[in-house]
């Protein structure tokens, strides 16, 4: 593991100069790459101290940006940021062109859901609240609320129109919330539901993602161990909670470790109902890792369909299209990011479609399951990408302009 350069790559952005100016779920995600490869204790004490500081802060004042085009079509909703500013930026899928930059301020770091014709905002540590915005009403924001200073909120999903979970990574209970309950957030918060007793040792599960299929709730803990500088701990698992009673009927042990489904949430494939769950493990090490089919309803783990040695890397998101095509990003060891087309059932990389050595973020699946959407962070050529999913072709010899640098791309259904 060549630590160096990742180093380097951060002090270009000016992340470590900067303090705060690193998401702290990216900043501990470079974290386990980085400890992995490292000796030296003030290293690791300085990345301790970079995570303390950014524990705090998030008030940011708002700028006018531009106004999104009218509703028509399917639309792309971009989360932006610098991860010292964010800001999202919107355009209709056959209109690309048409794109409404710094629309408004989000948190500097945030991951975007769709429900229900609406689109919630997760910002995350440091702003630490839910945020509705209304497509139909130019993407105002209905209502935010917060969801506890410093828990760290990192999904959000949906049981009932007025019922609904949001993970917080830095507590042991998970919320239930009221996405109903209006602006003034009075009834928001109708309760919590304790993990606790499926957290590692050091008490916390670092619960991620969470989906609602058939009645019941399942959220991945990480299961990684704050007292050993966030490595995996003995095992990684799915709670499973009853959405009717509230109660955790289960667990589901997978079969790596650190599952890392953060941008693209925990979707279950169309074709067959089961969650793909891609499992880093450590990022230093490309040996324990790989792509899994969890069976929702059977409660079952199926075991890694595809490993990181068979992929060269790291699995940090993945889009599964059928039985002999699917994308990844990969991360290798010298912290570089591809985007390969591979064929699960050969267990092979057959393309790589992009490269870059900033973190390639989100690869992403267009509505009409023809385009694969990948936001592209590099310095030189940030914006969104898109490609043909019949012959890998980019479908455009420049990225898309989204002011700042694109982070999480979900997509809009037009009226
Ligand atoms: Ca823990
Ligand atoms: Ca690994």
């Amino acid at each position: 593991m060549d630590s160096r350069s990742l180093r380097k790559a951060e002090l270009r952005r000016g992340s470590i100069a900067r303090g705060c100016g690193v998401a702290p779920r990216r900043l501990r995600a470079r974290a386990r790459v980085r400890l992995s490869g490292l000796r030296a204790p003030s290293a690791r004490i300085s990345l301790l101290v970079a995570l303390a500081a950014c524990s705090s802060g998030g008030v940011e004042d708002r700028t006018p940006g531009d106004t999104p085009p009218p509703l028509a079509g399917t639309s792309a909703f971009v989360v932006t940021t610098d991860f010292q500013t964010g800001s999202f930026a919107v355009f209709p899928v056959l209109q690309p062109g048409a794109v409404a930059k710094n629309v408004e301020r989000l948190h500097s770091d945030a991951v975007a859901r769709v429900h229900g014709g609406l689109v919630y905002v997760v910002n995350r540590l440091g702003g630490d609240n839910v945020q509705a915005l209304d497509p139909a009403a130019g993407y105002a924001t209905r209502w935010q609320c917060s969801v506890d200073n410093g828990s760290n909120p990192h999904d959000i999903a949906f049981a009932a129109p007025d019922k609904a979970y949001v993970t917080r990574y830095e507590r042991a209970t998970l919320l239930i919330v009221d996405p109903t309950a209006g602006t003034d957030c009075a009834r928001f918060v109708r309760g919590t539901i304790d993990l606790a007793a499926l957290a590692d040792g050091d008490g916390l599960p670092e619960m991620d993602q969470a989906v609602v299929i058939d009645g019941k709730l399942y959220v991945t803990l990480q299961r990684l161990d704050r007292r050993n500088f966030f490595r995996p701990s003995d095992r990684s698992t799915i709670a499973v909670i009853d959405v009717a009673t509230d109660a955790l009927v289960g667990a589901i042990d997978l079969t790596g470790t650190n599952p890392f489904t953060e941008t693209a949430g925990l979707v279950p494939d169309p074709a067959t109902g089961k969650l793909v769950v891609n499992e880093v493990g450590e990022l230093g090490r490309l040996d324990d890792g790989g792509v899994e089919r969890v069976d929702p309803a059977a409660m079952r783990a199926e075991g890694f369909f595809v490993t990181e040695q068979d992929l060269g890397g790291n699995v940090t998101d993945v889009v599964t299209i059928d039985d002999q095509h699917a994308y990844a990003i990969l991360l290798d060891e010298a912290a570089r990011s591809r985007v390969v087309r591979f064929d699960p059932a050969a267990r092979r990389v057959t393309n790589t479609l992009a490269a870059g050595d900033e973190f390639l973020v989100d690869v992403a699946l267009a509505p009409d399951r023809a385009t694969l959407y990948l936001t592209d962070r590099t310095l030189k050529r940030p914006g969104v990408r898109r490609f043909a999913i019949a012959d890998d072709a980019e479908l455009a010899p420049s990225p898309i302009d989204t002011g700042l640098p694109p982070f999480d791309v979900v997509f809009v259904a037009g009226p």
